[in-house]
């Protein structure tokens, strides 16, 4: 009886358990499908897998998963008339291998029907499984197979997720709670999460992992860490993913018991020798290292006198004999150089081109400068033609407002991607950097810097998981579009309903670009707080390095602001080509979007618009403000659509978007007015506080830092 009660019980409560959706399951809801098509129905009931293996056991598993999440059925795995057949091409009958694709590379796979039968086929197990996902994906979505199916492989070799976590478990610029990695239970417990970050990553296509920061401890190199390194690396192979470490340039020196790290010594060397012989006998199939090296206060080759290539090629020589690779980033600078910090790079690097080992790749960030909400590219992109370059984007909202601002970034990546170096004429785009194809690179990688921590939902904000996605969609392809990205991912994500897509979509291709508005308009950069870099701070200036002001950035004054990088002023622009720097570099073609990040202009200034330069600032404040508003109208709307869960998180967390977009309006136009000295432009609402208010704003343990 009472067990029949609590039955009841539950049968009733089973609507609110069901809709209390706290997002851990990503973009891999299997929300039941509603009105399936026989196809959609049948392809799953008898699912047969060739071989046995814990790959092949995660393809069985999410088969599983999603067949129960879309019909509330499981498939019946049998060898006799499967409707879905899942096997390498060489496993294959010989009628169904000649049907198909013969460019599937590694990675790739094809997805095809043949009779009543669909096939995912690939040359290598991961290839399955990416294949497997693909599927899903499209059934998710109610997308039937086309005649030729789906044959897809990945354009970048290396698809690395970098996780800036410490061995402390707080993450740097992570604004998501700590570090996943449990290094205090490891190796003895795999908990749950990792495989589900390792499934989630596969999903992508995402086969690397860099587990610790770049501002790296060379403690992660010792036995006491490599063991648990190792256990993680266990748990992410059968996902198809690598397992990287950062690798602290002074190790020899602090856990080597040697007096130098420097690179053309020979015991500096045998040392690293040594230690990756160690790693790989812990992790045979380690990926190699990532270094940050000479910035921000990170040992590197220059303590030594010697080049980035010197350093890169010891650490490279050490990982070759196991088939490793270094990704050496190329975020280097010093506030002793005097040279405008954009520059900086690109002198450092562009006369080194061609020094580097092969299995050497120079990791670039998008822009030259560090992160901004909106950067040109790096001119690195297109002027190494003789080492293999890698992208490096900030997934983590760093200066992008942290947790609680919207900005769906793969319209940023994409920004970046499709811009024209001209370094080979026109349509020499970055993605053909990426994808290796401008200079025949012999490597090609993408790194996204990780926006994942303990939150239930992973990412903090639900629409950051977004971001997570995008990064790893355009990994798998740099040429994929941002809209499509984000229509599938609200799909997969939330429902297939148009009165939800539509809607949902138009607000996050635009809210880049909104952050943006109330951020850094028209080119303003690196105005952010000090240090935390959450909220405004262009007031910031003096302290130990200028450049890491506020004020060497945006040179405000009664005159106007910006920085000027033509000729007369650090002709960061001669490090783009001819044609950019024409375009670019004059006042009547460049895009507004670069207007101050190029050139100091009069407040005076008329714009394409008609209205000055101050009113068009105060304008595109303003905008921000505004579009944050009517996020929160649309996403009211959007109610009935979405579980309580997370309609309530994201409408929170909008609600807080918009109050700081007018925070960082009010702060802003306060501040620059004292220089522009001219009112605020009809339209612009009067700050609520004065400036002094703004400047006393002092937020307490801030995370990330
Ligand atoms: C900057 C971050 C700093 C990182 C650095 C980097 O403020 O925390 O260590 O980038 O990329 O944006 O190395």
């Amino acid at each position: 009886m009472i067990r029949e009660l609590f039955t009841t019980i539950a049968i009733l409560l089973l609507p609110i358990m069901l809709s209390a959706n706290d997002g851990y399951k990503l973009w891999l809801q299997y929300y039941p499908i509603e009105n399936p098509q026989a196809w959609q129905q049948d392809m799953l009931k008898k699912v047969s897998i060739a071989g046995e293996n814990e790959t092949l056991d995660i393809i069985k598993n999410e088969l599983n998963i999603a067949a129960e999440g879309f019909f509330g059925q499981n498939p019946s795995f049998s060898k006799e008339n499967p409707s879905l057949v899942i096997a390498l091409k060489e496993q294959l009958p010989s009628y169904l291998a000649s049907k198909a694709s013969s460019k599937l590379g590694e990675e790739g796979f094809h997805i095809f029907s043949s009779d009543n039968q669909t096939v995912i086929t690939a040359n290598s197990q991961f290839g399955l499984l990416y294949g497997t996902f693909r599927l899903l994906q499209e059934m998710q979505k109610s997308n039937p197979l086309s005649e030729t199916g789906i044959v897809d492989s990945p354009k970048v070799q290396h698809r690395v997720l970098n996780h800036w976590d410490n061995l402390d478990r707080t993450v740097e610029r992570g604004y998501s709670g700590f570090s996943i990695w449990n290094w205090h239970r490891l190796p003895r417990h795999i908990d749950q999460q990792y495989l589900d970050y390792a499934r989630a990553n596969a999903s992508l296509g995402i086969n690397g992992t860099a587990i610790t920061n770049v501002n790296a401890n060379a403690l992660i190199l010792t036995p006491y860490y490599l063991e648990k390194a190792q256990a993680l690396a266990d748990a992410f192979r059968p996902y198809g993913i690598k397992l990287y470490l950062t690798a602290r340039f002074s190790s020899p020196i602090e856990i080597g018991g040697l007096e130098t790290a420097d690179p053309q010594n020979e015991a500096v060397k045998q040392w690293w020798k040594d230690k990756a012989k160690e790693i790989y006998e812990y992790i045979p199939d380690f990926g190699g290292f990532l270094v940050k090296a000479d910035s921000e206060g990170q040992p590197g080759p220059h303590n030594y006198g010697r080049t980035q290539a010197e350093g890169a090629n010891m650490l490279a020589d050490a990982v070759k004999p196991f088939g490793g690779i270094v990704m050496w980033r190329a975020f280097v600078y010093s506030e002793n150089t005097p040279d405008d910090r954009h520059k900086q790079a690109y002198n450092e690097f562009v006369p080194i081109d061609g020094e580097f080992r092969e299995n050497v790749i120079v990791q670039v960030k998008n822009g030259a400068i560090d992160f901004q909400p909106r950067e040109p590219f790096h001119p690195l992109f297109g002027a190494m033609p003789n080492t293999p370059l890698m992208m490096e984007f900030q997934i983590t909202q760093e200066y992008l407002g942290h947790d609680t601002h919207l900005a769906f970034l793969a319209p940023m990546y994409e920004e970046v991607l499709k811009e024209d170096t001209y370094i080979n004429g026109e349509g020499s785009e970055v993605a053909k950097v990426i994808d290796g194809s401008l200079h025949n690179y012999s490597l090609t990688g993408m790194a996204g810097v990780a926006n994942v921590g303990t939150d239930r939902n992973w990412t903090g904000h639900h629409f950051h998981q977004a971001n997570w996605y995008a990064y790893g969609k355009l990994a798998w392809n740099p040429w994929e579009s941002s809209e499509k990205i984000a229509e599938d991912w609200i799909k997969l994500t939330f429902t297939t309903e148009r009165e939800f897509v539509e809607p949902v979509k138009k607000l996050m291709l635009n809210s880049h670009e909104m952050v943006v508005n109330y951020m850094t308009p028209l080119g303003i950069h690196h105005i952010m707080a000090r240090s935390h870099h959450y909220g405004p701070g262009p007031w910031v200036t003096g302290g130990g390095r200028a450049d890491w002001t506020s004020t060497y950035y945006h040179n405000a004054s009664e005159k106007g602001m910006g920085f000027d990088r033509t000729l007369s002023g650090s002709n960061a622009l001669e490090q783009y080509t001819p044609e950019l720097q024409e375009k670019w570099g004059d006042l009547d073609l460049v895009p507004e979007k670069f207007l101050l990040w190029f050139h100091h202009l009069p407040w005076e200034h008329q714009m394409k618009s008609g209205n000055i330069l101050w009113d068009e600032i105060a304008l595109h404040y303003q905008k921000g403000v505004n579009e944050a508003r009517e996020n929160i109208k649309t996403w009211k709307n959007l109610e009935k659509h979405v579980d309580k869960y997370r309609f309530e998180h994201v409408l929170s967390f909008m609600e807080i978007q918009a109050e700081e977009a007018e925070w960082w309006r009010d702060a802003v136009l306060l501040y620059f007015g004292q220089y522009s000295g001219l009112p605020l432009p009809e339209g612009v609402e009067p700050p609520k506080h004065n400036l002094e208010y703004y400047m006393n704003i002092d937020h307490k343990f801030v995370p990330g830092i």
